[in-house]
């Protein structure tokens, strides 16, 4: 059995299960094994360290997986910003049929780019002001970022409860729910909150194929719904984050009434955080995580995850749900 929603339609694939973009962890191996599995893999582009790097990555999920999958492309503000253009002429030249994009209005220099190739654009968004705007200006897909996610969840507060109906009652266009998802009565929930499928960014963080040390998934594991931070908030650039000594302490320092970003810097260096994806020092620096944490318990493939989610979405709403219905 399968669930067919515009999502699966548009996009090509078997389930609406997407992996989103996450830096440090969007490589080949867990981008294709989510698309084996019948979901849609991404591969982060910003994790390659020039647009060279990602078309021979492209090139590499390419030879793992005959199915589609998608590139993530993150347009943050930023002194020196990367060569966006560059990446997404990269994901362009190398064929992908599906553009992940997240961050600032800039992103609408890729969609431009993009559309004319008949790239489909998924867009992720954290306000239903954000996403009608994108649904304009032409995107395909809306995911909706509710205030549970891991990453940057925006300056709203408005958890998936009431964001996901609240968008699905303006947007037109498909969108996934996105934020707090990690089994099948999630993936229920957000179809019945007006969804077409889930995105998931911690939950595939805790698999088998995902490009990082045991002891990060591991710690994925361990941590319950308590375990993240939110940093940058005085900012406004708020980002949830994995719990741990470097998380708290910047929490910490923040709490002063007169920190400066220049406080806190030394602890936030991304370099410092992907190193520890791979070092496994739980302890070295900041790591992306969500509430979703407390609905983690193993570290399945992403195969196993992707049919247990879609077998226990199943049983819900035959058995479950149809039993309540007498
Ligand atoms: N989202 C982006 O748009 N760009 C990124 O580079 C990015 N990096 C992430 C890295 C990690 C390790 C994680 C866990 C998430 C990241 N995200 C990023 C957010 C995810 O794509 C996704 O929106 C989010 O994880 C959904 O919430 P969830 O973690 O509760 O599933």
């Amino acid at each position: 059995m399968a669930f067919k929603t515009r999502v699966t339609e548009m996009l090509g694939i078997e389930h609406p299960i997407v992996q989103g973009g996450m830096q440090g962890v969007g490589l080949a191996e867990l981008a294709s094994a989510v698309s084996n599995a019948g979901g849609l893999g991404t591969l982060t582009a910003l994790t390659q360290p020039s647009p060279e790097a990602l078309r021979e990555e492209i090139e590499r999920c390419r030879s793992m997986t005959d199915k589609p999958f998608a590139v993530n492309i993150t347009v943050l503000p930023t002194i020196l910003p990367p060569d966006y253009a560059g990446y997404a002429k990269a994901a362009i030249d190398g064929g992908v049929k599906i553009i992940e994009t997240a961050g600032t209005q800039q992103v609408r220099e890729i969609w431009e780019m993009a559309k004319p190739h008949g790239i489909k654009i998924l867009h992720k968004c954290t306000a239903v002001r954000h996403a009608l705007s994108a649904e304009r200006h032409g995107c395909d897909i809306i995911s909706i970022d509710g205030f549970e996610c891991a990453g940057h969840p925006g300056e709203d507060d408005i958890p998936g409860l009431i964001l996901i109906p609240s968008a699905a009652d303006k947007v037109k266009i498909p969108m996934l729910a996105s934020g707090g998802f990690g089994d099948g009565r999630g993936l229920v929930a957000a179809l019945s909150l007006g969804a077409e499928g889930i995105n998931m960014g911690t939950r595939f963080c805790a698999t088998r194929e995902a490009p990082i040390h045991d002891n990060i998934k591991q710690l994925y594991v361990d941590n319950d719904e308590r375990g993240t931070n939110l940093i940058f908030r005085k900012f406004k650039n708020t980002a949830r984050v994995g719990k741990n000594s470097v998380s708290d302490k910047v929490v910490e320092i923040s709490a002063r009434p007169d920190a400066t970003f220049e406080d806190i810097k030394p602890y936030v260096a991304g370099a410092v955080g992907r190193e520890m994806l791979k070092s496994g020092d739980v302890d070295q620096g900041i790591f992306w995580a969500g509430m979703v944490q407390g609905l983690i318990h193993d570290i399945p493939s992403c195969k196993d995850l992707i049919e247990r989610i879609i077998g226990d979405a199943e049983e819900i709403v035959k058995g479950r749900l149809g039993a309540m219905l007498g």
